[in-house]
């Protein structure tokens, strides 16, 4: 009597399960989860490595359509073609580089590593910056940099995305990395580095053994992420091509970081709650929206003058 009781109870117990897997199926919600394009293994190697390659992340035809803005942008700045360096801040007036800065692919990858060194860090993430760089041949490279130096978030989140519209190698100047020189959070002293022919004019991080940096080679639409302490750098494009790349910036949402202080009001203002809102949502919420959202930035160009001198270039 017993067993059968308990036969019978085991058999309904199976059939509900069976019934509730046949629904959660049918009707299973979707899950933030099911949208994450990277295993723990990948996020786990960017938090060691503070740099990950996501390869193919846009196809060929995405890679075509940034070229084209690329191109856009440079008529209607009314500047000479092969005579530009970079556009900055392309997405703030270009609806098409906006996308791809807040590409759903490229949301989805950030809302795993940004913050993932940070307990409790909910997945948001804001962009800060884009940019659109037009290597030329013999055009030098930038010494070893941390790009915390420029954007300083302080708490480590910042990431930035590097994406060659063309296949990257050291001959036309793909990025170097140190990898794990992000780890313990060190700001590098920096110094001229007195090799122009290889470098642009900005000084060089020095006090690490410089034998550790690898090349970082890519084909078009494969992502380099990187961590902003991670010490990286470009060699001169030694080929015949041009080298085009879109490159973005990114932090945690909860990131307060103080890009510039305008102090003229002769108010005392704290450092730690000073904060750039030139910014744009990506993933998750922003705890900051009361703030609003301005744009001091102006979108621009580097060009080179008839002196071969780098200038900056605004819209007439
Ligand atoms: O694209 C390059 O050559 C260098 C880019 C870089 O180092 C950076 O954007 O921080």
């Amino acid at each position: 009597m017993f067993t059968r009781f308990r036969a019978r109870n085991i058999g309904l117990f199976g059939a509900t399960c069976t019934l509730a897997l046949f629904s959660y199926n049918l009707f299973k919600p979707i899950y933030a989860d099911e949208k994450k394009l990277l295993t723990q293994t990948q996020i786990d190697s960017y938090v060691r490595d503070g740099y990950l390659v996501v390869p193919r992340l846009f196809t060929q035809a995405e890679c075509k359509q940034i070229e084209q803005q690329m191109n856009t942008l440079v008529k209607e700045f009314d500047a000479e073609q092969s005579r530009v360096l970079s556009i900055i801040q392309p997405h703030q007036i270009n609806p098409v580089i906006e996308h791809y800065v807040k590409h759903e692919r490229v949301a989805s990858v950030l809302s795993q590593i940004v913050g993932a060194h940070i307990p409790f860090w909910d997945g948001s993430v804001k962009a800060f910056q884009s940019m659109l760089f037009i290597k030329p041949p013999n055009f030098p490279g930038q010494a070893w940099h941390q790009d915390e130096l420029y954007i300083p978030t302080r708490d480590r989140s910042l990431t930035a995305i590097w994406i060659p519209l063309e296949d990257v190698t050291v001959e036309n100047g793909c990025l170097w990395v140190v990898p794990g020189s992000h780890r313990q959070g060190i700001m590098y002293p920096t110094r001229p580095h007195n090799n122009n022919e290889e470098y642009e004019y900005d000084d060089t991080c020095y006090g690490f053994d410089e034998k550790l940096g690898k090349p970082i080679e890519m084909k078009a639409g494969d992502a380099l992420f990187f961590n902003g302490y991670l010490l990286h750098k470009s060699l001169k494009n030694r080929s015949t091509r041009y080298r085009k790349v879109l490159t973005n910036h990114y932090m945690t949402a909860t990131t307060l970081f103080p890009y510039t202080l305008k102090c003229k009001c002769g108010q005392l203002h704290y450092i730690a709650d000073t904060d750039c809102r030139n910014v744009l949502l990506v993933s998750g919420s922003d705890p900051y929206v009361a703030k609003g959202y301005v744009q001091e930035t102006i979108t621009h160009l580097r060009v080179l003058n008839d002196d071969g001198v780098v200038v900056k270039q605004f819209k007439s």
